[in-house]
């Protein structure tokens, strides 16, 4: 049944009637942003029914609810996802239809909020998504930075970043929450006192505050009524800055305060894999946690008394160590806010928080030092050494003697904070996100603390929304999916893809299915020839790399392999080339400098190939600029092939790799993360592996590395493309450009190392994996079966399935359905 708010005639009105009151014009007059602005606000409007009834049936039914604590959200537009999720998409499109209004253009005007890097916080996107579709009371936690990712220009093949003033319009989805606000403490002293029972009391004094104020952001579940509630905080100083206070001499401490709350929700550290250590990340971290426990607490305590209950009622989930402060700052609430002693503390703590670990990369690990932490977290600090000092107990009385344990296993050791040691000791579950990851994480990176607390260790393989990535990103194929099956089941029950195997040996569906993949791939050539001004041919392959752009990612192994390309079609003009075209898009953290040599590189190599006549079109490349959620949906619809390329062992999981799956491209990547799982599912012969084993790259890093020379010596086309790095091929004659580039292949680096990411070690396997690519493409009637095979088994990777794991292993939520009676 249609929401009544949507009905046409209704929704009409309402849209009339916002661009009146919030703008004072008509719909002829008003700009698209305004559009934007008055649909959203239309839709908002049935949203708002939806989540008042939500939180009354929780309020009523008290179910256990997760907080999904996160540093990032990467959210993506809301506008015509909830629509998706309301089910009123194509009832609202057609009455915009008839106002003469454009959805996808309006859609268009929506900035992207990126408050997120990559798959990080893509994933808690996907799962807040999947919360509220499979009914169970979640909160995801995090922050409403000023400006999220940064915009990327390319000038000149160089990145350059813009700031993202996302909220510069405002955002009609979200709703400010003043009567929430809590106030977060930084730095000062502490105090101890005793009160007449000789009890200890411990007081922060001299400190530093900002109040943190909520926003909250409807999260609509699909076609369930269910809405629940992404909260960031904002900061806003406490003390007003008033006049008299500069009469008071307070004037400083209000300027400072005022800088404070301005500085610590300005803007998201744009590294992916990789921690800063900045104090101020660290300030955004507990600024978060703490106002997001702090009203937990509260809400809890409205409807119970006794905090043992606690671990009962809430499960938080700490998205990677950047929430794991969490785990202290709820011991301090306990202890000192609520007066309750220290085993109490710890048994409730250790029931409650749960801990994500995401990537094995050591450069992303959070180590803070020591008197940073101590200073800007002072009681915060005193009790992770009572847990440390506890700690080291244990870890003595299991392995007596054994003082290298301890070194390796302490929390607090060479002077640092160690957060992922704070987040497993006091986590009552430590999850990886990909079967091959959490092996690893068992048997080499975290394998003493495996050893010590085994049944904490568990796996959880990602997942992804196929709401937003199937059908709000591909309609069409959404929609000759529902065909063929029947049924829209699948939008809520992935594995029913399967059914589409029935289909496999059918021409006629075959035929369907690529015509789609033509039109999406027409409506992506569309965009680059609008974006970068490039012409692409939409029958050429599509070969796809999109993600943050990272050397463990091996960007630089794609462009290599195109320039090896290159290299022989201009050498073999008679051999025959099916055309491809090679698109990448990704972002590189600011201060990356050799990620941001890369991107120049690609760029250079597009300027040469693309305006090389003599090859005829045969190879295009094509760098889509700022590549970000919204684009993404166009880029995964249109792929032929999807480039998983990682230094086995190092990509935790991967979800880009599930996205282009869904949408019937074929992987082309190596046995790292869920890769791994996916050729598991679609079968070997429908995928494309190569390289290394993560055990094989494993094995020579522990045994210092290998030597690529030997490499680059033997393999004479392999050299020259190497070569062309410094032969100014790329760099209109400059030889110093890519020097960089070329030593970090060749040249001995850290640990005596060169090519620490195997590149030339896995060039000639992955060459020869692309021309199985090749060939593959070529028999079109293998192609179409094996791409739609991948559609049709990509069933285990939604995050509707990752979610319902974590509930049944993790958190034991109750499931919520609401009741019609709600509503009168
Ligand atoms: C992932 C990060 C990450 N793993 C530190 N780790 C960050 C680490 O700002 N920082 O300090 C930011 C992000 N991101 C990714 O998580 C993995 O690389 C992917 O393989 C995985 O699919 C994704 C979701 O689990």
């Amino acid at each position: 049944m249609i929401n009544p708010r949507f009905e046409k005639q209704a929704f009409k009105k309402e849209v009339k009637n916002n661009v009146k009151t919030l703008f004072r014009k008509t719909i002829e007059e008003a700009t698209p942003q305004q559009l934007f602005q008055a649909v959203s606000y239309a839709v908002k409007e049935a949203i708002i029914d939806d989540w008042i009834a939500t939180q009354e049936q929780y309020e009523k039914d008290d179910p256990k609810m997760v907080y999904y604590m996160s540093m990032e959200f990467l959210m993506g537009r809301a506008l015509g996802n909830n629509l998706i999720n309301m089910t009123a998409y194509k009832e609202v499109k057609e009455a915009l239809d008839e106002l003469g209004i454009d959805l996808n253009a309006i859609e268009d005007q929506e900035p992207d909020p990126a408050l997120g890097n990559g798959g990080l916080g893509r994933l808690a996107a996907c799962f807040l998504d999947s919360l509220a579709t499979l009914g169970y009371a979640a909160y995801g936690c995090g922050i409403r930075y000023r400006y999220g990712m940064f915009k990327q220009k390319i000038e000149d093949g160089y990145q350059v970043e813009t700031p993202d003033n996302w909220l510069k319009d405002g955002n009609p989805f979200e709703l400010k929450r003043p009567e929430y606000a809590k106030e977060v403490r930084f730095g000062g002293n502490i105090r101890v006192e005793y009160d007449e029972h000789g009890k200890t009391h411990f007081v922060q004094e001299n400190y530093e505050s900002v109040l943190a104020v909520p926003y909250d952001y409807p999260i609509v579940g699909y076609n369930n009524h269910i809405v629940n509630t992404l909260r960031i905080w904002d900061a806003e100083p406490i003390v007003d800055f008033q006049l008299d206070s500069f009469d008071r001499g307070d004037y400083h401490k209000a300027v400072e305060q005022q800088n404070l709350a301005k500085n610590i929700v300005e803007v998201l550290y744009p590294n992916d894999n990789h921690y800063a250590g900045k104090e101020l990340r660290l300030k955004q971290q507990y600024f978060f946690v703490s106002a997001s426990l702090q009203a937990a607490i509260a809400k809890f305590k409205k409807k119970h008394t006794d905090l043992h209950e606690l671990p009962e009622k809430i499960t938080i989930q700490m998205n990677d160590t950047h929430p794991t402060v969490a785990v202290a700052e709820l011991m301090r609430i306990l202890l000192d806010e609520e007066n309750m002693e220290w085993n109490d503390a710890w048994e409730i703590t250790t029931k409650t928080c749960a801990y994500t670990n995401h990537t094995i990369m050591a450069e992303a690990l959070e180590k803070w030092p020591i008197d940073l932490f101590s200073k800007l977290l002072p009681r915060v600090y005193q009790i992770i050494q009572e847990i440390d000092r506890r700690f080291v107990i244990q870890v003595r009385e299991m392995y007596p003697g054994n003082e290298e344990k301890v070194a390796k296993m302490q929390i607090l050791r060479d002077g640092q904070v160690k957060m992922a040691h704070l987040a497993i000791v006091a986590g009552y579950s430590v999850n990886g996100v990909a079967r091959l990851h959490t092996e690893i994480l068992k048997k080499q990176e975290l394998r003493d603390f495996y050893e010590m607390m085994p049944e904490k260790f568990n796996n959880k393989t990602n997942g992804i929304t196929q709401r937003r990535f199937l059908m709000h990103g591909n309609p069409l194929l959404a929609d000759w999916v529902t065909e063929k099956l029947g049924t829209k089941d699948w939008i809520t029950d992935l594995p029913k893809m399967s059914g589409l195997k029935k289909w496999l040996d059918d021409e006629e569906a075959l035929k369907e299915f690529m015509s789609i993949k033509y039109e999406n791939k027409v409506r992506l050539a569309k965009y680059i020839k609008e974006h970068n001004g490039i012409e692409v041919d939409p029958t050429s392959i599509f070969d796809v790399q999109v993600k943050r752009l990272h050397e463990y990612k091996r960007q630089l192994l794609n462009i290599l392999h195109v320039m090896y390309l290159y290299n022989q079609i201009k050498e073999h003009p008679e051999k025959s080339f099916y055309p491809r075209t090679f698109i990448f898009g990704a972002k590189a953290s600011a201060g990356y400098i050799r990620a941001k040599q890369i991107i120049k590189l690609i760029n250079s190599v597009a300027d040469v190939v693309n305006n090389d006549r003599s090859i005829n079109g045969k190879l295009k490349v094509v760098f889509i600029e700022d590549y970000r959620v919204s684009n993404a949906e166009w880029i995964f619809a249109a792929a032929d092939v999807s480039e998983q390329i990682s230094t086995a062992s190092k990509e935790a999981s991967g979800t880009g790799n599930m996205k282009f799956m869904l949408n019937g491209a074929a992987t082309l990547g190596t046995m790292d993360g869920a890769n791994v799982e996916i050729v598991e599912e679609v079968g070997a012969d429908n995928a494309f592996i190569f390289g290394l084993s993560s055990d094989e790259v494993i094995n020579y890093e522990q045994n210092g590395g290998y030597d690529s020379r030997q490499i680059y010596n033997s393999d004479p086309e392999l050299k020259r493309v190497v070569d062309q790095l410094v032969d100014g091929t790329y760099a209109q004659g400059d030889t110093e450009m890519y020097r960089d580039l070329y030593n970090s292949l060749l040249m001995p680096q850290g640990n005596n190392q060169a090519d620490v990411y195997f590149i030339l070690k896995d060039f000639r396997s992955y060459a020869e994996a692309q021309e199985k690519v090749e060939a593959a493409y070529r028999d079109k009637d293998r192609w179409a079966k094996m791409v739609l095979l991948n559609t049709a088994s990509c069933g285990k990777f939604s995050s509707d399935r990752t979610i319902q794991e974590y509930v049944d292993d993790i958190w034991k939520l109750d499931k919520e359905t609401i009741s019609e009676e709600i509503y009168e």
